[in-house]
């Protein structure tokens, strides 16, 4: 079977990629050919004998930008002139990356993926080489390495079969819109502390709807806001009607 998806990572630091891409999930999708995952360190594709990947940014102020020459020497060498594929920046100023997102993107036989360094990388490449600008989260982190990481977890979990069990992404939290009920496991009592009786009854009917009340009580304490969007059954609402009354 030939690739579903190939990643093509452009990146000052290529070195911090390997030992994640080396864990199990990630790791066996690739060995399966499931994905495909190939590093370009930018710092390559200069043409001056330094090396130089950035500079002062016009108009003064701090900081220094991201030149625009090696990016788009390797990201078209790479990918042809005009890349056949998304080509996404991680910034800070992107869209902020959601389960909605990785759905829509690990639908794409190839997505090349854009790690900016320093205040940033030259407008120009934004304008004329990024077709897709994408953020984690409003946090300040170093660079785009950790949220190219993220995003690469997070879509190649929705590949099918790069999970073992095939039903794995279904019961994903953010994919029935709720939190996760409470998991346990052996031993039955820790240091007192004793495993609910009804996980050790042997009834599902009744550990199902257990599971399905922790995981609407859990979402409405500390996740409020993602109930407006789960899909409920009559009996999910009815029981979280019960828990206003009682004030729970
Ligand atoms: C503190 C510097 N900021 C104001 C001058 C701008 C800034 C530039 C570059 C802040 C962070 C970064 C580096 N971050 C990323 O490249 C990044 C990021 C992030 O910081 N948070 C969430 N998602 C992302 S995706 C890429």
């Amino acid at each position: 079977m030939a690739a579903t998806l190939r990643f093509d990572v452009f990146t000052l630091f290529p070195e911090v990629f390997s030992p994640y891409m080396q864990t199990s999930i990630l790791q066996r999708a690739q060995a399966s050919l499931l994905v495909e995952l190939q590093l370009h360190n930018i710092r390559d594709w200069t043409a001056d004998r330094h090396h130089v990947c950035d500079d002062m940014p016009y108009g003064g102020g701090g900081g220094m930008v991201m030149k625009p020459e090696p990016i788009f020497t390797a990201v078209e060498a790479v990918l042809g002139a005009p890349p056949g594929c998304p080509v996404i920046l991680l910034t800070p100023q992107g869209r902020v990356f959601t389960q909605a997102v990785a759905e829509e993107l690990s639908q794409k036989a190839r997505l090349a993926l854009l790690c900016g360094r320093y205040e940033g990388v030259d407008e120009r490449v934004r304008e004329h080489l990024v077709t897709d600008e994408i953020s984690i989260g409003d946090y300040v982190l170093s660079g785009g390495e950790v949220p190219a990481m993220v995003l690469i977890d997070a879509i190649t979990r929705l590949i099918p079969g790069a999970l073992g069990d095939p039903e794995g992404a279904w019961d994903d939290s953010h994919a029935t819109g709720l939190l996760e009920y409470p998991h346990y496991t052996r031993p039955p009592e820790f240091r007192h502390w004793r495993v609910p009786d009804i996980l050790l009854s042997g009834d599902h009917a009744r550990i199902a709807r257990w599971r399905r009340q922790q995981a609407l009580l859990r979402t409405k304490q500390r996740r409020p806001d993602l109930l407006q969007k789960a899909n409920l059954s009559d009996n999910d609402r009815d029981f979280l009607l019960d828990l206003e009354l009682q004030d729970k």
